[in-house]
């Protein structure tokens, strides 16, 4: 695993996880952990439980006792590293967004067809796809329990840039994070709508907007958990991205991603209404779907809860007993169990990084968009 921030510490838990849940037809060795710092990559691999820390991780990549890379690095890194691993015939697992541009994930997408065709797997980690709740609302619409699609609210908020004096993180600078809001949470709101609707966003209209423009740089740490410190610097990143996307099936759905809206956490929300349903899912709320049957007599009608945790639920039989709930880290090892077994059966697991190429030119849509007033853009 390359990197071992927040997303390395959910990482190693699914990989820790996974195989003690759930019978895998390979067994993943957490092998060697890689970053800058060795003091702290050491900590890292001691507390997460990876057998060895080192800071090349070329020579990581070089080696044969190595079959996959894990990128939880900003997304600067991704292209070079992915690229590297790719070449040198390693599976990869690389966090989203895929890249900062559409030209690094257009080489990635494309170093991974060529690796595929030698049996290297490769995919972009869009956990809230394996939320059982979501996976489950995928089956539904697939089935058309809703009917036909037309219309989708996705949103993803949360409040944590909120106070002015938060400190300027990586994810505020654009030569690391790639954009703000947009690509750290908008991302997934694209690919959850994608994935549940099964339709692609072809065109949008969009504005970014930077709300505070100015922050204290960090004294101490990073990524979220950071101190603020005298100096301040500036915001390069949008901090509020709305759009508005054509669906290929022909709906229109609405999107909001900020990390600026007070009193929300972590409420990533899709609502989708089609011809004869709706469902409803909330992050917050994760174990729940919200289904709207609209065949039933009139007076039957109305939104009912489904309670996503019962064994005929995705994933959720190798959990707990009936009712009992899984968290945010259910899904990092939901997407080992799916990268390993599509390894062992030598299939190429979802999403791909042709997915995560697609989600990265929405995103530039919505970058050219915005800078052109708000005009509609496609995404091919
Ligand atoms: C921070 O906004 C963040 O950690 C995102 O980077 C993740 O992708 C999201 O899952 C949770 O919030």
């Amino acid at each position: 695993m390359i990197g071992h921030g927040f997303m390395g510490a959910a990482h190693s838990q699914g990989w820790r996880v996974a195989p003690r849940f759930f019978d895998l037809p390979l067994d993943p060795a957490m092998q060697v952990v890689v970053g800058r710092d060795p003091g702290r990559t050491a900590e890292a691999a001691a507390t997460w439980g990876w057998l060895e820390a080192a800071t090349d991780w070329r020579e990581v990549i070089r080696r044969d006792d190595i079959d996959l890379i894990d990128i939880v690095t900003p997304g600067d890194t991704h292209a070079e590293i992915a690229i590297a691993a790719l070449r040198a015939g390693k599976h990869v697992l690389c966090e989203k967004p895929l890249a900062n541009t559409v030209a690094e994930a257009e080489a990635m997408a494309a170093a991974a067809e060529d690796a595929a065709r030698a049996g290297v797997r490769s995919m972009v980690g869009f956990t809230y796809r394996r939320v059982p709740a979501t996976t489950f609302a995928r089956r539904l619409v697939a089935e058309g329990r809703i009917g036909e699609v037309r219309q989708v609210r996705a949103e993803y908020l949360q409040d944590w840039l909120a106070d002015e004096n938060a400190p300027l993180t990586w994810r505020l600078n654009k030569d690391i994070a790639g954009s703000g809001s947009l690509g750290d949470i908008g991302a997934h709101a694209v690919d959850l709508t994608e994935f549940i609707t099964g339709q692609t966003v072809d065109r949008v209209s969009g504005i970014l907007e930077t709300l505070v423009a100015e922050r204290p740089v960090m004294a101490e740490g990073v990524g979220l958990s950071g101190t603020a410190g005298a100096e301040r610097g500036a915001v390069t990143v949008d901090d509020l991205a709305l759009f508005t996307g054509r669906l290929s099936g022909g709906a229109l759905a609405s999107f909001e991603a900020t990390r600026f809206r007070t009193g929300r956490k972590n409420a990533l929300r899709i609502e989708i209404s089609g011809s004869r349903g709706a469902l409803a899912f909330d992050l917050e709320r994760m174990n729940e779907l919200e289904f709207y049957d609209a065949t039933l007599p009139e007076s039957e009608q109305g939104f009912r809860r489904i309670f996503v945790t019962e064994p005929s639920h995705p994933y959720a039989d190798r959990w707990w007993p009936t009712g009992h709930m899984l968290g945010y880290e259910h899904g990092f090892s939901h997407q080992v169990v799916d990268l390993v077994t599509a390894i062992a059966e030598r299939t190429d697991p979802a999403p791909s990084f042709a997915d995560g190429l697609h989600v990265q030119r929405v995103l530039d849509a919505v970058e050219r968009s915005s800078a052109a007033d708000g005009a509609w853009q496609t995404t091919r």
